[in-house]
């Protein structure tokens, strides 16, 4: 798989292609605030390089997933909840409803939640 796929939404956000909402970024990952959020605070962290899914990390991708990782409270702290507290989520594969084939963290927080998540 290429590091750009053209026909992936998610590659052509981190291009700068589609307008997001960024809110964090890199030169190995952006963070832009989800189109339909489920929490008052509701960002999508993903890699710049495209790996459909969390199943589809390879061995050479671990420092992506660190960077993802690391991101995170970047994110956090730049969205004003790091001290609140938040989640992150990667939904993968059907049972988990994935939807856009690009990986992605769901940081969710800006409210109280509950557990478990379903
Ligand atoms: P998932 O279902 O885990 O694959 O999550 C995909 C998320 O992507 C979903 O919460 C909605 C969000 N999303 C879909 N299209 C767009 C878009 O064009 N822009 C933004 N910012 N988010 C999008």
């Amino acid at each position: 798989m290429p590091f750009h796929d053209p026909d992936c939404l998610f590659c052509k956000i981190a291009a700068g292609e589609v307008p997001a909402d960024i809110v964090y970024s890199d030169d190995h990952v952006v963070a832009f605030r989800d189109i339909q959020p489920v929490a008052d605070e509701h960002i999508l962290i993903i890699p710049r390089k495209h790996i459909a899914s969390l199943s589809h990390l390879e061995e050479g991708d671990l420092d992506i997933a660190g960077h993802i990782l690391s991101a995170a409270g970047k994110t956090a702290e730049k969205a004003g909840i790091a001290a609140s507290g938040y989640r992150l989520v990667f939904n993968t594969g059907p049972d988990a409803l994935q939807s856009v084939f690009h990986i992605h963290g769901h940081l969710i927080g800006g409210q109280k939640m509950g557990w478990p998540p379903f």
